[in-house]
Protein backbone atom coordinates (compact mmCIF):
# COMPACT_ATOMS: atom_id res chain seq x y z
CA UNK A 1 0.00 0.00 0.00
CA UNK A 2 2.63 2.63 1.10
CA UNK A 3 5.07 1.43 -2.47
CA UNK A 4 1.65 2.11 -4.18
CA UNK A 5 1.58 5.88 -2.81
CA UNK A 6 4.83 6.17 -3.39
CA UNK A 7 5.02 5.09 -6.99
CA UNK A 8 1.81 7.81 -7.42
CA UNK A 9 3.52 10.53 -5.93
CA UNK A 10 7.02 9.61 -7.79
CA UNK A 11 5.07 9.84 -10.86
CA UNK A 12 3.21 13.18 -10.41
CA UNK A 13 6.72 14.41 -9.49
CA UNK A 14 8.23 13.52 -12.96
CA UNK A 15 4.71 14.41 -14.82
CA UNK A 16 4.85 18.17 -13.15
CA UNK A 17 8.58 17.98 -14.07
CA UNK A 18 7.72 17.63 -17.39
CA UNK A 19 6.30 21.03 -16.99
CA UNK A 20 8.82 22.76 -15.11
CA UNK A 21 11.97 21.79 -16.51
CA UNK A 22 13.09 24.56 -18.99
CA UNK A 23 12.71 22.96 -22.69
CA UNK A 24 16.63 23.64 -23.28
CA UNK A 25 17.18 21.41 -20.63
CA UNK A 26 16.19 17.73 -21.13
CA UNK A 27 15.48 16.83 -25.32
CA UNK A 28 13.45 14.00 -23.77
CA UNK A 29 10.78 16.57 -21.50
CA UNK A 30 10.86 18.29 -24.23
CA UNK A 31 9.40 16.17 -26.82
CA UNK A 32 6.99 15.22 -23.99
CA UNK A 33 5.75 18.72 -24.16
CA UNK A 34 5.88 19.00 -28.01
CA UNK A 35 2.86 16.92 -29.17
CA UNK A 36 4.20 13.74 -31.14
CA UNK A 37 0.77 12.44 -32.30
CA UNK A 38 -0.33 15.71 -33.85
CA UNK A 39 3.50 16.02 -35.72
CA UNK A 40 3.14 12.57 -36.62
CA UNK A 41 -0.57 13.67 -38.39
CA UNK A 42 0.61 16.74 -40.18
CA UNK A 43 3.94 14.20 -41.26
CA UNK A 44 1.65 12.00 -43.00
CA UNK A 45 -0.37 15.25 -44.52
CA UNK A 46 3.19 16.40 -45.71
CA UNK A 47 4.42 12.72 -47.33
CA UNK A 48 4.52 12.95 -50.99
CA UNK A 49 5.59 16.01 -53.07
CA UNK A 50 2.08 17.92 -51.94
CA UNK A 51 2.06 21.99 -53.13
CA UNK A 52 2.20 23.71 -50.05
CA UNK A 53 1.55 27.62 -48.73
CA UNK A 54 3.32 28.34 -45.83
CA UNK A 55 2.17 31.42 -44.02
CA UNK A 56 5.24 32.56 -41.80
CA UNK A 57 4.72 34.78 -38.88
CA UNK A 58 7.40 36.89 -35.88
CA UNK A 59 7.39 33.71 -34.13
CA UNK A 60 9.90 31.87 -36.79
CA UNK A 61 11.94 34.52 -36.13
CA UNK A 62 11.69 34.63 -31.83
CA UNK A 63 14.61 31.80 -31.59
CA UNK A 64 16.64 33.81 -33.64
CA UNK A 65 16.23 36.79 -30.34
CA UNK A 66 14.00 38.77 -33.03
CA UNK A 67 10.84 40.09 -30.77
CA UNK A 68 7.57 39.27 -32.09
CA UNK A 69 4.62 41.87 -32.21
CA UNK A 70 2.53 41.12 -29.75
CA UNK A 71 1.95 39.19 -26.61
CA UNK A 72 4.50 39.36 -23.48
CA UNK A 73 7.85 40.63 -24.34
CA UNK A 74 6.47 41.58 -27.77
CA UNK A 75 6.88 45.73 -29.64
CA UNK A 76 3.42 46.44 -28.84
CA UNK A 77 3.78 45.83 -25.13
CA UNK A 78 6.09 48.93 -24.90
CA UNK A 79 3.51 51.89 -25.29
CA UNK A 80 5.75 54.20 -26.46
CA UNK A 81 6.59 52.22 -29.78
CA UNK A 82 3.03 50.77 -30.38
CA UNK A 83 2.24 53.91 -32.92
CA UNK A 84 5.80 53.34 -34.71
CA UNK A 85 4.12 51.06 -37.21
CA UNK A 86 1.27 52.85 -38.24
CA UNK A 87 2.07 54.94 -41.81
CA UNK A 88 0.21 58.04 -39.71
CA UNK A 89 3.40 58.31 -37.89
CA UNK A 90 5.51 59.40 -40.34
CA UNK A 91 4.07 62.53 -40.14
CA UNK A 92 3.59 63.24 -36.93
CA UNK A 93 6.82 61.50 -35.38
CA UNK A 94 9.28 60.46 -38.23
CA UNK A 95 12.24 61.39 -36.43
CA UNK A 96 11.48 59.03 -33.87
CA UNK A 97 9.85 56.25 -36.42
CA UNK A 98 13.35 56.53 -38.27
CA UNK A 99 15.36 56.04 -35.30
CA UNK A 100 13.79 52.81 -34.31
CA UNK A 101 13.69 51.50 -37.53
CA UNK A 102 17.60 51.97 -38.24
CA UNK A 103 17.92 50.53 -34.74
CA UNK A 104 16.52 47.33 -35.96
CA UNK A 105 17.75 47.52 -39.19
CA UNK A 106 21.31 47.22 -37.46
CA UNK A 107 20.27 44.40 -35.09
CA UNK A 108 20.06 42.34 -38.51
CA UNK A 109 23.67 42.58 -38.69
CA UNK A 110 23.49 39.93 -35.58
CA UNK A 111 21.22 37.60 -36.00
CA UNK A 112 20.99 34.12 -37.73
CA UNK A 113 18.49 31.88 -38.86
CA UNK A 114 17.16 28.93 -36.01
CA UNK A 115 16.63 25.08 -36.30
CA UNK A 116 13.32 26.27 -37.53
CA UNK A 117 14.14 28.12 -40.25
CA UNK A 118 16.89 25.62 -41.47
CA UNK A 119 14.37 22.60 -41.20
CA UNK A 120 11.48 24.87 -42.86
CA UNK A 121 14.06 25.34 -46.12
CA UNK A 122 14.57 21.26 -45.62
CA UNK A 123 10.81 20.84 -45.65
CA UNK A 124 10.70 22.34 -48.70
CA UNK A 125 12.94 19.94 -50.66
CA UNK A 126 10.31 17.40 -50.13
CA UNK A 127 7.65 18.92 -52.32
CA UNK A 128 6.82 22.19 -53.89
CA UNK A 129 6.72 24.84 -50.99
CA UNK A 130 5.73 28.30 -51.39
CA UNK A 131 6.68 30.42 -48.36
CA UNK A 132 4.45 33.65 -47.96
CA UNK A 133 6.13 35.68 -45.01
CA UNK A 134 5.05 38.57 -42.78
CA UNK A 135 8.33 38.45 -41.64
CA UNK A 136 10.65 41.84 -42.42
CA UNK A 137 14.13 39.95 -41.87
CA UNK A 138 16.44 38.10 -44.46
CA UNK A 139 16.61 34.74 -42.23
CA UNK A 140 14.84 32.25 -44.57
CA UNK A 141 17.16 34.03 -47.50
CA UNK A 142 19.87 33.51 -45.31
CA UNK A 143 18.69 29.74 -44.17
CA UNK A 144 17.92 28.93 -48.19
CA UNK A 145 21.88 30.28 -48.87
CA UNK A 146 23.41 28.35 -46.20
CA UNK A 147 21.15 24.79 -47.72
CA UNK A 148 21.99 25.90 -51.52
CA UNK A 149 18.23 25.50 -52.32
CA UNK A 150 15.59 28.67 -52.13
CA UNK A 151 12.27 28.12 -52.16
CA UNK A 152 9.85 30.58 -54.19
CA UNK A 153 9.83 33.35 -50.90
CA UNK A 154 7.04 36.29 -50.97
CA UNK A 155 7.77 39.09 -48.51
CA UNK A 156 4.47 40.23 -47.70
CA UNK A 157 5.09 43.10 -45.69
CA UNK A 158 8.05 44.50 -47.27
CA UNK A 159 12.05 44.36 -45.93
CA UNK A 160 13.90 45.99 -43.26
CA UNK A 161 17.09 45.41 -45.54
CA UNK A 162 15.88 47.64 -48.02
CA UNK A 163 14.82 51.25 -48.30
CA UNK A 164 12.69 53.19 -50.59
CA UNK A 165 11.00 57.06 -50.94
CA UNK A 166 8.15 57.66 -49.55
CA UNK A 167 6.89 59.76 -52.82
CA UNK A 168 8.31 58.23 -55.55
CA UNK A 169 8.85 54.42 -56.62
CA UNK A 170 12.68 54.54 -55.78
CA UNK A 171 13.86 51.47 -53.67
CA UNK A 172 17.04 50.03 -53.15
CA UNK A 173 18.56 47.49 -50.99
CA UNK A 174 20.61 48.66 -48.56
CA UNK A 175 21.71 48.16 -45.04
CA UNK A 176 24.90 50.87 -44.78
CA UNK A 177 22.86 53.57 -45.29
CA UNK A 178 21.18 55.37 -41.97
CA UNK A 179 17.91 56.32 -42.17
CA UNK A 180 18.27 57.96 -38.76
CA UNK A 181 19.90 60.69 -40.96
CA UNK A 182 16.53 61.20 -42.38
CA UNK A 183 18.46 60.93 -46.09
CA UNK A 184 16.33 62.21 -49.11
CA UNK A 185 15.51 60.25 -52.07
CA UNK A 186 18.54 60.83 -54.86
CA UNK A 187 15.63 60.80 -57.91
CA UNK A 188 12.96 63.28 -56.38
CA UNK A 189 14.22 64.54 -52.96
CA UNK A 190 11.61 63.12 -50.93
CA UNK A 191 11.99 61.04 -47.49
CA UNK A 192 13.61 57.73 -47.56
CA UNK A 193 11.50 54.95 -44.96
CA UNK A 194 12.43 51.63 -44.55
CA UNK A 195 11.31 49.40 -47.77
CA UNK A 196 8.74 47.98 -44.91
CA UNK A 197 4.34 47.85 -44.86
CA UNK A 198 3.20 49.84 -42.44
CA UNK A 199 -0.22 49.83 -40.95
CA UNK A 200 -3.05 51.55 -43.57
CA UNK A 201 -0.54 50.65 -46.23
CA UNK A 202 -1.35 48.27 -49.12
CA UNK A 203 0.92 45.40 -49.75
CA UNK A 204 3.27 44.53 -52.29
CA UNK A 205 1.00 43.54 -55.18
CA UNK A 206 3.16 40.96 -56.88
CA UNK A 207 3.83 39.34 -53.42
CA UNK A 208 -0.25 39.18 -52.49
CA UNK A 209 -1.28 38.45 -56.12
CA UNK A 210 0.80 35.26 -56.01
CA UNK A 211 0.40 34.46 -52.40
CA UNK A 212 -2.96 34.04 -53.14
CA UNK A 213 -2.95 32.36 -55.88
CA UNK A 214 -0.91 29.81 -54.52
CA UNK A 215 -3.59 29.35 -51.43
CA UNK A 216 -6.24 28.80 -54.42
CA UNK A 217 -3.97 25.74 -55.25
CA UNK A 218 -2.73 24.10 -52.33
CA UNK A 219 -3.07 20.89 -51.01
CA UNK A 220 -1.74 21.52 -47.47
CA UNK A 221 -0.84 25.30 -45.76
CA UNK A 222 1.22 25.31 -43.03
CA UNK A 223 0.96 28.32 -40.59
CA UNK A 224 3.97 28.89 -38.61
CA UNK A 225 3.97 31.78 -35.78
CA UNK A 226 1.15 33.92 -36.78
CA UNK A 227 -1.09 35.07 -34.40
CA UNK A 228 -3.23 35.47 -37.38
CA UNK A 229 -4.87 39.43 -35.95
CA UNK A 230 -3.11 41.06 -39.46
CA UNK A 231 -4.85 41.48 -42.50
CA UNK A 232 -5.06 40.47 -45.53
CA UNK A 233 -1.81 38.03 -44.13
CA UNK A 234 -4.22 36.05 -42.09
CA UNK A 235 -7.19 35.53 -45.25
CA UNK A 236 -4.53 33.23 -46.87
CA UNK A 237 -4.66 30.51 -44.47
CA UNK A 238 -8.82 31.09 -44.79
CA UNK A 239 -8.35 30.79 -48.69
CA UNK A 240 -6.77 27.87 -48.39
CA UNK A 241 -9.15 26.20 -46.33
CA UNK A 242 -11.94 27.17 -48.56
CA UNK A 243 -10.34 25.87 -51.59
CA UNK A 244 -9.55 22.59 -50.01
CA UNK A 245 -6.50 22.75 -48.48
CA UNK A 246 -5.31 20.84 -44.89
CA UNK A 247 -4.29 23.51 -42.10
CA UNK A 248 -1.61 22.77 -40.05
CA UNK A 249 -0.47 25.02 -37.93
CA UNK A 250 2.75 25.15 -34.93
CA UNK A 251 2.54 27.96 -32.48
CA UNK A 252 2.88 27.53 -28.49
CA UNK A 253 0.01 29.75 -28.02
CA UNK A 254 -3.73 30.11 -29.10
CA UNK A 255 -3.94 31.95 -32.62
CA UNK A 256 -6.79 32.77 -34.42
CA UNK A 257 -6.21 30.65 -36.65
CA UNK A 258 -6.43 27.84 -34.30
CA UNK A 259 -10.17 27.39 -34.72
CA UNK A 260 -10.03 26.68 -38.38
CA UNK A 261 -6.62 24.74 -38.59
CA UNK A 262 -7.05 20.63 -38.66
CA UNK A 263 -3.88 19.88 -37.09
CA UNK A 264 -2.81 22.40 -34.14
CA UNK A 265 1.19 21.65 -32.72
CA UNK A 266 1.80 23.16 -29.86
CA UNK A 267 5.22 23.89 -30.18
CA UNK A 268 8.33 26.26 -30.71
CA UNK A 269 8.87 26.84 -34.56
CA UNK A 270 12.51 25.99 -33.78
CA UNK A 271 11.80 22.42 -31.42
CA UNK A 272 8.72 20.82 -33.83
CA UNK A 273 9.70 21.88 -37.60
CA UNK A 274 13.20 19.63 -36.82
CA UNK A 275 10.90 17.17 -35.65
CA UNK A 276 8.73 17.35 -38.47
CA UNK A 277 11.44 17.42 -41.04
CA UNK A 278 12.43 13.84 -39.93
CA UNK A 279 9.18 12.27 -39.83
CA UNK A 280 8.64 13.60 -43.10
CA UNK A 281 11.42 12.37 -44.57
CA UNK A 282 11.21 8.94 -42.94
CA UNK A 283 7.85 8.32 -44.36
CA UNK A 284 8.87 9.47 -48.26
CA UNK A 285 11.92 6.98 -48.13
CA UNK A 286 9.18 4.44 -47.44
C1 LIG B 1 5.91 31.46 -31.76
C2 LIG B 1 7.09 31.41 -31.08
C3 LIG B 1 7.93 30.38 -31.45
C4 LIG B 1 6.06 33.06 -30.30
N1 LIG B 1 7.57 29.52 -32.41
N2 LIG B 1 5.56 30.61 -32.71
C5 LIG B 1 -10.46 45.92 -39.15
C6 LIG B 1 -10.68 44.58 -39.48
C7 LIG B 1 -9.82 43.90 -40.36
C8 LIG B 1 -8.75 44.56 -40.94
C9 LIG B 1 -8.54 45.88 -40.61
C10 LIG B 1 -9.39 46.55 -39.74
N3 LIG B 1 -8.91 47.84 -39.61
C11 LIG B 1 -7.80 47.98 -40.37
C12 LIG B 1 -7.57 46.80 -41.00
C13 LIG B 1 -6.45 46.49 -41.92
C14 LIG B 1 -5.15 46.30 -41.18
C15 LIG B 1 -5.33 45.18 -40.14
O1 LIG B 1 -5.23 44.00 -40.43
N4 LIG B 1 -5.58 45.55 -38.89
C16 LIG B 1 -5.88 44.57 -37.84
C17 LIG B 1 -4.75 44.57 -36.80
C18 LIG B 1 -7.19 44.93 -37.24
N5 LIG B 1 -4.17 45.90 -42.17
C19 LIG B 1 -3.48 46.79 -42.87
O2 LIG B 1 -3.53 47.98 -42.69
C20 LIG B 1 -2.61 46.21 -43.97
N6 LIG B 1 -2.91 46.85 -45.20
C21 LIG B 1 -4.12 46.77 -45.78
O3 LIG B 1 -5.05 46.15 -45.28
O4 LIG B 1 -4.21 47.45 -46.97
C22 LIG B 1 -5.51 47.79 -47.43
C23 LIG B 1 -5.85 49.11 -46.79
C24 LIG B 1 -5.11 50.23 -47.12
C25 LIG B 1 -5.43 51.46 -46.56
C26 LIG B 1 -6.47 51.55 -45.65
C27 LIG B 1 -7.20 50.42 -45.30
C28 LIG B 1 -6.88 49.18 -45.88
C29 LIG B 1 -1.15 46.45 -43.69
C30 LIG B 1 -0.66 45.63 -42.56
C31 LIG B 1 0.81 45.95 -42.27
C32 LIG B 1 1.32 45.28 -41.00
N7 LIG B 1 2.63 45.76 -40.69
C33 LIG B 1 3.34 45.21 -39.55
C34 LIG B 1 4.64 46.03 -39.35
C35 LIG B 1 5.66 45.66 -40.43
C36 LIG B 1 6.90 46.50 -40.35
C37 LIG B 1 7.74 46.25 -39.14
O5 LIG B 1 8.24 45.14 -38.92
O6 LIG B 1 7.91 47.20 -38.38
O7 LIG B 1 3.63 43.84 -39.77
S1 LIG B 1 2.36 45.15 -38.05
C38 LIG B 1 2.99 43.62 -37.47
O8 LIG B 1 1.95 42.61 -37.43
C39 LIG B 1 3.99 43.16 -38.55
C40 LIG B 1 3.72 41.70 -38.65
O9 LIG B 1 4.17 41.20 -39.89
C41 LIG B 1 2.22 41.63 -38.45
C42 LIG B 1 1.73 40.27 -38.02
O10 LIG B 1 2.24 39.90 -36.79
P1 LIG B 1 2.70 38.39 -36.54
O11 LIG B 1 3.84 38.04 -37.39
O12 LIG B 1 1.52 37.51 -36.60
O13 LIG B 1 3.28 38.51 -35.06
P2 LIG B 1 2.48 38.53 -33.66
O14 LIG B 1 3.36 39.17 -32.68
O15 LIG B 1 1.12 39.07 -33.80
O16 LIG B 1 2.32 36.99 -33.31
C43 LIG B 1 3.44 36.19 -33.02
C44 LIG B 1 2.98 34.76 -32.90
O17 LIG B 1 4.14 33.95 -32.76
C45 LIG B 1 2.10 34.52 -31.67
O18 LIG B 1 0.97 33.76 -32.07
C46 LIG B 1 2.99 33.69 -30.76
O19 LIG B 1 2.27 32.73 -29.98
C47 LIG B 1 3.89 32.99 -31.73
N8 LIG B 1 5.18 32.59 -31.25
N9 LIG B 1 7.11 32.48 -30.15
C48 LIG B 1 6.36 29.70 -33.00
N10 LIG B 1 9.13 30.26 -30.82
ZN1 LIG C 1 11.67 59.77 -54.59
Amino acid sequence: MLKSIARAVVRKVIDRAADLVPPMLDPRLRSQRMNLPAIDRAAHVLKGKPRVLVCVGSGLSAESGVPTFRGPGGIYSDEEIAHLTHVDTFETDREHMLRWYQERREQLHSIHPNPGHEALIGLAQTGDYTVSTQNVDHLLEAASDAAGFRPSIYHLHGSLLSVRCHVCDYEVEDLHLDLGEQPGCPKCGGPLRPGVVWFGETLPEDALEKSMEVARNAEVCLILGTSGLVYPAAALPETARRHGATLIEVNPHLSALSDISDIVIRGRTGEVLPVLLRRVQDLNRG
